[in-house]
């Protein structure tokens, strides 16, 4: 243990700490730019959280903390370093914030307010830097539907650099460069859409300005909902009612999914959906897949051609399955053909819902409202649609939807709760499970166990599928008719480094799985690319407690029970994998 003063205040702080750690445990203010929870490290390279360590000025986030330390974090000499660090960044930014997409919402723009930052003369037009120095790289680039980069706004504190590299280990984006020339930029490539970037979104979602963000297209959404011209429908992830409520101010691991609809209502969508209809279609038709790759593995059943491989991977992360088809292409086989929740809810939409009430598809605008920023990817695919109109029209990440309902002055947690519509609005426990890293995973094995056995599932939570760890794994036993029993391995990983770890092993034989769940965000949807940029050590944790609590409390928890799903099948798609629901729900990827 050691002891020292913060502003005139004891504190006790074991061996190891940080000066920022005493600073924090004091329960005072030091701002900072490159430091973050989720980081592995602290890059120290902005300088904004100077403060006095024994008469001298140190960055309290790379300094050690020692006995006796006696830290002062309000001098003049400390307001006025940090006042001055923060103006010659001002210096050199746009003055854009009105239009900006995380005005309101911008870490940087919080202290230039709270230390009242002048405006100094723009040293150099940094364009000019940027032109001179890297003719390769443009200072905008919108070359992705899902995210877009303006170098004008970056104040290089290198979060987004760590993030991909260390937390994703892409290693797309770089520091490059030196002195006043120094900039993020892709590797390989000029345009991200050119570059190995999966665009996961994680590099977004701890970006403290808005020079990552992803390729936002609420304003687009806003004007088809007030120009009255079309049937509005919108469709909520699972993961997003568990974090919506951060963006109105309310504590992580909020649920407001009734909030949230009605506040859908009052921006003019005409039609709520909710995608858990659309994840419990996804566990029909991917258990159904698992279960013939199996049959087929076993010799119950014989293929024309050459059996479809194990392990089976989920095809629902659009980042994931992007990383198999640029770095894993032999892979490609053991992905599983459906289509993500997202793009079924749309093919449902427009080629079922719309036949059963007598409407055009080309007169239905579907948004989806999703934690992520690879879904915009997604959407986009041109294989997502049929007869010339697309499954999904717009998608709308958690943090634009805050933003939506802020532009128009809808207080979404104080708004009676209102319920999603039918028939595509009922869901399951499992659909909502989705949103939690060993979701899909558990909702399948409810469902797969007992289409196999004919036997209820003794217990429902498979815990060894559940929490926040990188790599999970589980195994499941399955008496087949008479004797037989089979045991089928299960894998669940999360993070794009855990996912590289899980393939390779794959591929050199060391593990031997038979259904592998893949989500490139730490944490699963709830840690998506488009989630709200809440900081706090434990915002991960609450949002998935959250996710479990709503799937305990319900009554229909397994896909298979959702009764809209049985009529789906009864009415319009026979069984599933049938001829109509392969049209519909299935795909293909491209190397
Ligand atoms: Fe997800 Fe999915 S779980 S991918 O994280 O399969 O985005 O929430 O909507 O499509 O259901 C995201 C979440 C989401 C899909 C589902
Ligand atoms: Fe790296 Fe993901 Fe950002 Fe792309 S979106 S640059 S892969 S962190």
């Amino acid at each position: 243990q050691m002891h020292m003063t913060v502003n005139g205040r004891t504190v006790t702080l074991p061996k190891g700490s940080s000066i920022y750690d005493a600073v924090s445990k004091a329960g005072a203010f030091v701002p900072v730019l490159c430091k973050h929870p989720r980081l592995p490290n602290t890059p120290g390279s902005c300088r904004v959280c100077l403060v006095e360590v024994d008469k001298r000025l140190k960055p309290a986030c790379c300094t050690p903390a020692h006995e006796g330390a006696v830290i002062n974090t309000d001098t003049e000499d400390v307001v006025h370093t940090v006042t001055g660090t923060l103006a010659l960044l001002r210096s050199n930014h746009p003055e854009d914030c009105m239009s900006c997409d995380v005005n309101g919402k911008c870490e940087f723009q919080d202290l230039i307010n709270r230390y009242l930052v002048p405006k100094w003369p723009k040293l150099k037009d940094v364009s000019d830097d940027y032109i001179e120095h890297t003719a390769t790289w443009s200072l905008y680039d919108q070359s992705s539907p899902a995210i877009k980069l303006d170098l004008e706004k970056c104040i290089k504190c290198s979060r987004c650099v760590t993030t991909c590299e260390e937390v994703q280990g892409m290693n797309v984006l770089g520091m490059f460069n030196r002195g006043r020339d120094r900039h993020i930029g892709f590797y390989h490539e000029s345009d991200l859409e050119l570059s190995k970037c999966i665009e996961c979104g994680q590099c977004v979602s701890v970006c403290p300005v808005g020079a990552l963000s992803e390729h936002t297209s609420w304003r687009q959404v806003l004007s088809l909902l007030q120009s009255k011209r079309k049937i509005m429908v919108a469709q909520t992830a699972p993961a997003v009612r568990v974090a919506i409520g951060e963006e109105a101010g309310l504590a992580p691991g909020s649920v407001t999914t009734g909030q949230m609809v009605a506040g859908l209502k009052r921006l003019g969508f005409d039609y709520v959906f909710d995608t858990d209809f659309a994840a419990d279609l996804t566990i029909m038709e991917e258990g159904m897949e698992l279960l013939q790759r199996l049959k087929l593995a076993w010799g119950l059943e014989k293929s024309a051609g050459t059996p479809p491989p194990l392990p089976m991977f989920t095809s629902c992360c659009p980042a994931w399955v992007t990383l198999v088809e640029t770095e894993y292409p032999e892979l490609i086989p053991n992905l599983s053909s459906c289509k993500s929740p997202q793009q079924m809810m749309g093919a449902t939409v427009k080629a079922v819902w719309c036949k059963r009430n007598n409407l055009q598809p080309e007169d239905v605008c579907m948004v989806s409202i999703m934690p992520c920023t690879a879904k915009k990817h997604e959407a986009a695919r041109p294989e997502m649609g049929r007869d010339g109109y697309k499954d999904i029209d717009h998608v709308l990440t958690t943090r634009e939807l805050g933003r939506m309902f802020r532009f128009q002055h809808i207080d979404m947690a104080s708004l009676p709760k209102d319920s999603y519509d039918d028939p595509m609005g009922t869901g399951s426990g499992a659909g909502v499970l989705f949103g939690n890293t060993g979701g899909v995973m558990e909702a399948a094995v409810r469902t797969v166990y007992e289409v196999v056995t004919g036997k209820e599932l003794p217990h429902l939570s498979l815990e060894a599928v559940r929490g926040l760890k990188g790599t999970k794994e589980a195994s499941l036993q399955l008496q087949l008719d008479g004797d037989t029993t089979k045991t089928v391995r299960v894998a669940v990983c999360s993070g794009v480094v855990n996912a590289r770890k899980l393939v390779e092993d794959v591929r050199a034989g060391t593990a031997n799985y038979d259904f592998v769940e893949v989500m490139s965000c730490p944490g699963g949807c709830i840690g998506g690319g488009g989630q709200p940029k809440t900081k706090g050590p434990d915002v991960l944790q609450r949002r998935m407690a959250a996710v479990y609590s709503i799937d305990s409390n319900m009554h229909l928890r397994k896909s298979h029970e959702n009764p809209q799903i049985k009529k789906l099948y009864a009415d319009e798609l026979g069984k599933p994998n049938s001829e109509e629901a392969h049209h519909l729900l299935h795909t293909k990827y491209h190397d």
